[in-house]
């Protein structure tokens, strides 16, 4: 099964022993973490890479020695190997070259920005205190796939805009304004925020893809993670998808063609795929890169986002007017195709 797996995936093994080794059934994609995969390659050697490409189920294991390569071959080929509940039996064959490790780079869409640490752990605290889930009203939902809870407006899922002339009781709550005024003192927003909307997501829930609506929200729209990390799914229109590590504590800024034409959305799952490395991306003169390499399994926690928003009071005359429901009909921009974003 190994050999029919690695010829479909085009990877040529080696007849001759080399300290480069293919670990069939042992990747991510068979749901092994790097860490267990980690461990049971050490016990043979020094190991100098272990290489676990995305969603496949091989990864790529380089010893200091040609030595240490045959024993793990010798002694694991064949064996099970358990990682979390999965069990699986690993096939290990010699490859010649490290080509396998070129990692592939991938663009933060346009106008996205991600600053890590940008509350402290104790501002964490405070917000997420906040936040009473116990009462319930109007601004306040159980969704299928999380709960939410709006400040400033409601917004509605049913269709998908604020009412703008009415505003809800409880304003933005005070915690929230020292963070805002240093997003407004870093330049990350010209103006206050005036709708707040708490996302509170389980392990195993998402939010579906969804541009927000342009008529309903000014340009920038920040969201801060707390609680715990997850990943976020941003779409463009052409098929490219950029997956984006939001880290605990870290704010996203969407501005322009990432506000407008590319979609977001946080695939319901339990584990994630982030960089091994607690970065983003292992180049650091890049932060705005995605590494595709060197991935590892991470398990989802509670995440509580707080997602800040200006409401709208003039049609958007925004550069994506594909995407933009105020350009549709008659309004004061050049008019085109409407594309309504869709229900979240
Ligand atoms: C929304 O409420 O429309 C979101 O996109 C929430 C995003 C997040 O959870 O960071």
């Amino acid at each position: 099964a190994s050999h029919t797996l690695l010829k479909h995936e085009g990877i040529s093994t080696a007849s001759q022993p080399t300290k480069n080794l293919v670990v069939a059934n042992g990747g991510l994609g068979n749901g092994v973490s790097r860490e267990d995969l980690s461990a049971a390659m050490k016990q043979f050697g020094n190991v100098e890479s272990l290489f676990m490409p995305p969603q496949k189920p091989y990864a790529f294991v380089t010893y200091r020695s040609e030595d240490d390569a045959r024993k793990a071959h010798t002694q694991l080929n064949g064996q099970k190997l358990q990682s979390g509940e999965n069990s699986v039996t690993l096939y290990l064959s010699y490859v010649d070259s490290e080509k396998h490790k070129e990692e592939v780079l991938v663009h933060f869409p346009e106008e996205l920005a991600l600053v890590e640490d940008f509350v402290s752990p104790e501002e964490e605290i405070l917000l997420l205190a906040a936040v009473d889930w116990s009462t319930s009203n109007q601004a306040q939902k159980a969704l299928k796939h999380r709960r939410v809870k709006h400040y400033g407006f409601e917004f509605r899922y049913d269709n998908n805009n604020v009412d703008k002339d009415k505003p809800l009781p409880a304003g933005l709550p005070e915690e929230c304004l020292p963070v805002l005024h240093r997003c407004l003192q870093d330049g990350h927003i010209n103006f206050l925020p005036d709708q707040l909307t708490v996302n509170q997501y389980e392990t195993g829930q998402g939010i579906p893809p969804h541009i927000d609506t342009h008529s309903a929200f000014e340009d920038t729209i920040l969201s801060l993670s707390l609680g715990a990390k997850t990943v976020m799914e941003f779409r463009h229109p052409d098929g490219r998808v950029v997956p984006v590590v939001l880290p605990e504590r870290s704010l996203l800024v969407m501005k322009g063609e990432s506000r407008y034409l590319w979609t977001h959305g946080i695939t319901p799952r339990k584990f994630d795929l982030v960089p091994a490395c607690e970065t983003q991306s292992a180049d650091h003169s890049e932060p705005n890169l995605v590494s595709h390499g060197g991935l590892t399994l991470s398990k989802r926690g509670t995440r509580t986002s707080f997602t800040f928003r200006k409401i709208r009071h003039e049609p958007c005359c925004c550069a994506f007017p594909s995407a933009c429901d105020s350009q549709g009909g008659s309004s004061p921009c050049p008019p085109s195709q409407p594309s309504l974003p869709s229900c979240h």
